[in-house]
């Protein structure tokens, strides 16, 4: 839908409701914005990306990147909550602080961990909780995020339970937090700082120092970032500079105010009527991505067309995506890559046709996991007031001359 027919729609629905007829309810939906152009504003190890807030950073990969199963350092999303990032850190002096209800108190340097414990990887997604919020009639809270607040990549780097072996956990020891090395620009503004329960840790969980064979890029978290393959990347501290163990959940803003959900079975609430009770975001759901054709695309009329995208989920993994090129009518299934990146991380599809009739024609992809989990259709898609979680099934309209 173009930006101008909605707003076209949004009126008639008002002037609906004022009558007193159907209103515009929570919990419809459209597809994601994905009509962004990037900005030419340059921003460190980055190429052009969507902008939407240069302090701090937040910066979006448009779709069309989406065609493969790890995603590029230079075309990664970015997204900073406080301005006051250090423009600055010596890898020579830099250290990571591990501390509270530990044995033996650790300050590891970078050469350190990449030499005294044992390095091992893992390609997986990162995916903003508020990846799509855009699609949420009524618009929910925060960055109006397109298709691309996520990406894939191959992270290496030290299992956190290595570590924290290493200094030795106390027997209460129950919660784990984590610090980014940013500072809040207020003084009532909370720094950002995540917690972990000690037993949501399993081996997949590193401290990466590598993304796709190289250091980090600056605004991804140089020199350390948390990984938690299978969650939404909210608790993927960046810039990590303290570790500490504690018997306490802290209750700390950016636990129990950000990145929740409703706690009831559809996870859903409306605009009048916001759930009681609320519980983290933690796992992502399955979800698919069309790379190509985009919106601007033009097809040829009976040409070789391939549809090309990415799906995933939390690691059930992904066992097949469905693809309709004539609006849902009729559906078949796209050929998947070999997966060898495990199961956290894209399984790329593609899938060859030739477009048989003239105009427009609309594309539609639907993830089904190992667990027959599968896409909504957006229409279907339930409204939270955080706009989290959104996984409609994807769509693009395209021009067939
Ligand atoms: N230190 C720090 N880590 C952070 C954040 C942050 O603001 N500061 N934001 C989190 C959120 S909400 C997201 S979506 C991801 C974004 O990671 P990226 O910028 O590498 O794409 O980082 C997470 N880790
Ligand atoms: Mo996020």
């Amino acid at each position: 839908m173009q930006r101008r027919d909605f707003f076209k729609k949004a009126a008639v629905a008002a002037g609906a409701a004022a009558l007193g007829t159907n209103s515009l309810e929570a919990g419809t939906t459209q597809q994601p914005i994905d009509n962004r152009k990037v900005s030419n504003v340059a921003f460190p190890e980055k190429r052009p990306l969507i902008m939407y807030s240069d302090r701090p950073p937040l910066l979006e990969t448009p779709r069309d990147v989406f065609t493969s199963t790890l995603t590029p350092n230079d075309q990664f999303f970015v997204r900073w909550h406080m301005p006051d990032i250090p423009t600055h850190i010596d890898p020579d002096t830099f250290t990571i602080s591990v501390n509270g209800l530990v044995e033996k108190e650790l300050k590891i340097s970078l050469n350190d961990l990449k030499t005294k414990f044992e390095q091992v990887e893992v390609a997986a997604v990162l995916q903003c909780g508020g990846n799509s919020r855009s699609a949420f009639k009524p618009i929910a809270g925060g960055i109006q995020w397109g298709s691309g607040a996520m990406g894939c990549a191959n992270w290496k780097g030290v299992r956190l339970r290595d570590i924290l072996d290493h200094a030795g956990l106390k027997k209460d020891a129950e919660w784990i937090g984590f610090n980014g090395s940013e500072k809040a620009a207020y003084y009532e503004t909370p720094n950002f700082i995540r917690e972990l329960k000690l037993e949501e840790l399993d081996d997949h969980v590193i401290l990466a120092y590598e993304m796709n064979g190289e250091d980090l890029p600056y605004l991804n978290g140089y020199p350390l970032r948390l990984i938690i393959p299978g969650t939404y990347s909210d608790s993927w501290v960046k810039m990590i500079s303290n570790i500490t163990v504690t018997n306490e959940y802290k209750h700390l803003f950016f636990m129990d105010v950000a990145y929740r959900v409703p706690d009831n079975a559809c996870e859903c609430e409306t605009h009048d009527k916001r759930a009681p009770k609320t519980k983290p975001i933690h796992r992502m759901n399955v979800k698919s991505v069309i790379g190509y054709p985009t919106r601007d695309s033009v097809v040829s009329h009976k040409s070789h067309v391939v549809v090309r995208g990415v799906a995933w989920d939390d690691g059930h993994g992904i066992k097949d995506v469905m693809v309709s090129v004539d609006g849902g009518k009729t559906w078949d299934k796209a050929l998947l890559d070999d997966g060898k990146l495990g199961r956290y991380a894209y399984r790329a599809f593609r899938y060859p046709f030739k477009p048989k009739t003239l105009g427009k024609i609309t594309i539609m992809t639907k993830a089904i996991n190992k667990i027959d989990q599968e896409q909504p259709l957006a229409k279907d898609i339930q409204w939270n007031h955080g706009g989290y979680k959104y996984n409609g099934i994807d769509e693009v309209t395209v021009e067939v001359v």
